[in-house]
């Protein structure tokens, strides 16, 4: 006989980049969320410094959006994309393409993140395929990127850990250096000033393969899950003349950037940099409903459709492409984000954050301050012999103290919802002040 499990177990469900027993063994549970907090079973309030996980820009339990997956699920719960229209994909499509940048408006959509870079990097070389270089095949990642976790993200990822027990992967994969430069750079407000200089190892990578085999390089513009890295000033610039020069794909991973973040449409706006690709999630529904998108320029769709031999013109695409909930969801989230000026808002809110932010250089442990639009990132020293440990407590006593930040590595992260007011970032910053002051 299998042992039922008790109702409220917490056995069966394995959590995802999680220490499964530690969380277990002292578990925090969240069951209510609106607006800028989450809420405890015991009805405490938690502010959520990280919008979730990079995702709920526009706060939680948002009404209008709510009430679009209310009404999308009573009219039309599911419908195949394959073959087969329904009105709402069709028209978040075109939403979408409205906001990206010009001519960047052909979308695929996905269902998270990790599709969303596996597709990008797919459609990379159908494309080469398409215009008949079909030798271009290398992909090029970076050190430290974060694409989420399907074989292509992690192959041109270069989060170590996210790729060393899982083999091979995929084949003909190299990386750029990653552009943390602390003794350089620390504590620089916005984009640090060194390290336009990293770009050019895209050069370097050239003369190794040579440009006839390279696809695609796909970068973060700003790196998140690592532990928030700026790109230096003029770097994504100088990336994107080097692609140029040797025709090589640009690929953006907006999927924490996009939506506002950084106080613009999507980082491409914010550098004035515009990539051949650009992959969304997170935002793009709030989080309400699991969603991802692939954009791509009209020149890549127009060659993938031209140049195939087969009626299909792109073997890729999943089950709940373009779902009906999402979709509805994402046009709500979009009229949210517009009604409300909320890419304005985080542009005018950036300063005050950036001030909080670097208020907390002289509190212990801190070793460098990093931000930009609505990101932070506070890298303390590692504890001797006990690396991440530090830096987990503070977690710990932010959550207890009210407040929600994320920690990766000896990183403390912040991502608030772009609705927050100033005196929520000053408790956020004044709750991380004392944690930091409490922990050895
Ligand atoms: N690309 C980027 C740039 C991401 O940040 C993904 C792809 C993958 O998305 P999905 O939806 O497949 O998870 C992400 C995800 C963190 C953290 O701690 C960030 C992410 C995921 C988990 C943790 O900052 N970003």
């Amino acid at each position: 006989m299998p042992d039922t499990p008790r109702p409220n177990s917490l056995d069966a469900f394995w959590m995802p980049f999680t220490p499964n027993k530690a969380f277990k063994a002292d578990p925090r549970m969240i069951v209510r969320a609106e607006g800028m907090h989450y809420y405890t079973p015991d009805g405490r309030a938690v502010l959520d410094g990280t919008s979730g996980l990079w995702c709920c820009a526009a706060g939680h339990g948002r009404k209008p959006i709510v009430e679009a997956i209310q009404r999308a699920a009573a009219e039309l719960d599911y419908a195949t994309t394959f073959n087969l229209g329904h009105p709402s994909a069709f028209e978040f499509a075109n939403r979408l393409g409205a906001i990206l940048p010009d001519q960047l408006d052909r979308i695929f959509f996905t269902n998270s993140g990790s599709e969303s870079a596996d597709t990008a990097l797919k459609i990379a070389l159908a494309y080469q395929k398409a215009r008949g270089k079909a030798g271009k095949y290398r992909l090029i990642g970076r050190e430290r990127g974060y694409h989420g976790t399907n074989f292509g993200g992690i192959s041109v990822g270069g989060i170590v850990r996210n790729r060393m027990t899982y083999g091979p992967m995929v084949a003909g994969v190299d990386h750029l250096p990653h552009t943390l430069d602390i003794q350089r750079n620390a504590f620089s407000r916005g984009e640090p000033e060194y390290g336009v200089e990293f770009a050019d190892a895209l050069e370097r990578i050239v003369q190794l393969h040579d440009a006839s085999t390279i696809a695609a390089v796909m970068v973060e513009p700003v790196a998140g899950s690592t532990g928030v890295i700026m790109p230096p000033k003029n770097y994504l610039k100088r990336l994107r003349d080097l692609c140029t020069k040797h025709d090589i794909l640009l690929i953006f991973d907006e999927v924490i950037t996009g939506f506002g973040r950084l106080g613009a449409p999507f980082a491409a706006d914010f550098f004035g940099v515009k990539p051949d690709i650009l992959t969304m999630a997170k935002a793009i529904t709030n989080a309400a409903v699991p969603m991802g998108a692939v954009a791509c320029s009209r020149e890549i769709y127009d060659t993938i459709l031209a140049n195939a031999d087969t009626p299909i013109e792109l073997f890729h695409g999943y089950t709940t492409s373009g779902h009906p909930l999402a979709c509805a969801a994402g046009i709500a989230t979009l009229d949210v984000y517009r009604e409300e000026r909320l890419f304005e808002r985080a542009a005018e809110l950036a300063p005050y954050w950036e001030d909080a932010m670097h208020g907390l250089r002289d509190a212990p442990h801190v070793i460098d301050i990093r931000n930009l639009g609505l990101i932070g990132g506070i890298e303390l020293e590692p504890r001797p012999g006990a690396p991440t440990a530090r830096a987990l407590e503070v977690f710990r006593k932010c959550f207890d103290a009210g407040v929600l930040v994320r920690v990766t590595g000896d990183i403390i992260a912040f991502s608030p919802p772009l609705i927050i007011e100033n005196a929520q970032i000053d408790q956020i910053a004044d709750t991380v002040r004392a944690a930091l002051k409490s922990v050895a």
